[in-house]
């Protein structure tokens, strides 16, 4: 989207290659009808300096409000953190927990995986590989398990053991396929059971290189479990990472972190303020 500074022209808003910013927008995966809203208004605020300073004002009123002290914390104190990851297939759901689970020990908290995705048996062993690369534990039954009952066990073993992060791993749900969407929310259902009050972060996984159909996935799996987050991955991979704003503008739910490569130290939280300056070439905003 850097492509955008040559397109701004003088002082005057009224100088910008409009069409030619739209067409960058679209580019940039914000989408056809977000990119022609931001354009509109940007061309009619009056209070902004330049084009650029307007569009980068309607960029940043579109990212859901958030609290920028938030962190990974437990609902209820005593009670261990909980997170339950979802998304579909191939995003980078384990990957990206293999990153937290580091982040999380590293902080000094005790650590504990459960591996839901009982849907294959690779599943369960890449989650312990990267469960020993930061030496955290994993709950985990054979393949073919009930997912809800290696969450049930695992919130028990949290308990039991003192820990004070539970990561919960699921399957790829297909967001078309709803008997596997009724799944993840017996999942949900089970630890509101075990722990009353966990309100557990509850963190979509998105593929940044998805496009558009990344919202159609983002609204089917907040409508089965409520989203507390998004993890936007492999943006090493693309730059396009416009969707985020076509996901926060209309779920209001922000992106706590991005995955920018598949090392265990490729995990950043996001930056909204960095986000929006970087897209036009500038390291703050
Ligand atoms: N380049 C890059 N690859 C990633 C990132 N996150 C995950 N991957 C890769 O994406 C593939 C799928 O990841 P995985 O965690 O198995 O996805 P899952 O099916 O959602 O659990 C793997 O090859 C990962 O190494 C990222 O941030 N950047
Ligand atoms: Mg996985």
């Amino acid at each position: 989207m850097s492509r955008l500074r040559g397109l701004f022209g003088g002082a005057d808003i009224a100088d910008a290659d409009w069409d030619g910013i739209e067409e960058v927008l679209i580019g940039g995966d914000v989408g056809a009808s977000l990119a022609g809203r931001i354009v509109e208004r940007a061309r009619s605020r009056r209070d902004a300096p330049s084009a650029e300073g307007a569009v980068r004002a309607e960029l940043a009123a579109l990212l859901a409000p958030r609290d920028p002290d938030w962190d990974l914390r437990p609902a209820v104190a005593g009670h261990p953190t909980v997170i339950l990851v979802v998304g579909v297939n191939g995003t980078g759901k384990t990957t990206t927990i293999g990153k937290l689970a580091h982040r999380e020990s590293r902080a000094g908290r005790r650590v504990l995986l459960a591996a839901a995705d009982t849907f294959r048996a690779a599943a369960i062993d890449q989650l312990r590989i990267w469960a020993e690369r930061s030496r955290v534990e994993v709950v985990a039954h054979a393949p073919g398990a009930d997912p809800g009952a290696v969450v049930y066990d695992a919130l028990d073993a949290a308990i039991a053991r003192g820990a004070d992060v539970v990561i919960a791993d699921t399957a790829g749900r297909l967001h078309t396929k709803s008997n596997l969407m009724d799944e993840l929310a017996k999942v949900r259902r089970v630890i509101d059971r075990r722990l009353p009050g966990a309100s557990p972060e509850t963190l979509f996984v998105l593929d940044a290189t998805t496009g558009q159909n990344g919202l159609a996935q983002a609204v089917a799996f907040h409508a089965a479990v409520g989203l507390t987050g998004i993890v936007l991955t492999k943006l090493d991979s693309t730059a396009r990472g416009g969707i985020v704003f076509a996901i926060e503008d209309q779920l209001r739910v922000p992106v706590r972190f991005v995955g920018v490569g598949e090392g265990i130290d490729d995990l950043l939280p996001f930056d909204p303020t960095a986000f929006v300056a970087a897209l036009f070439g500038t390291a703050r905003g």
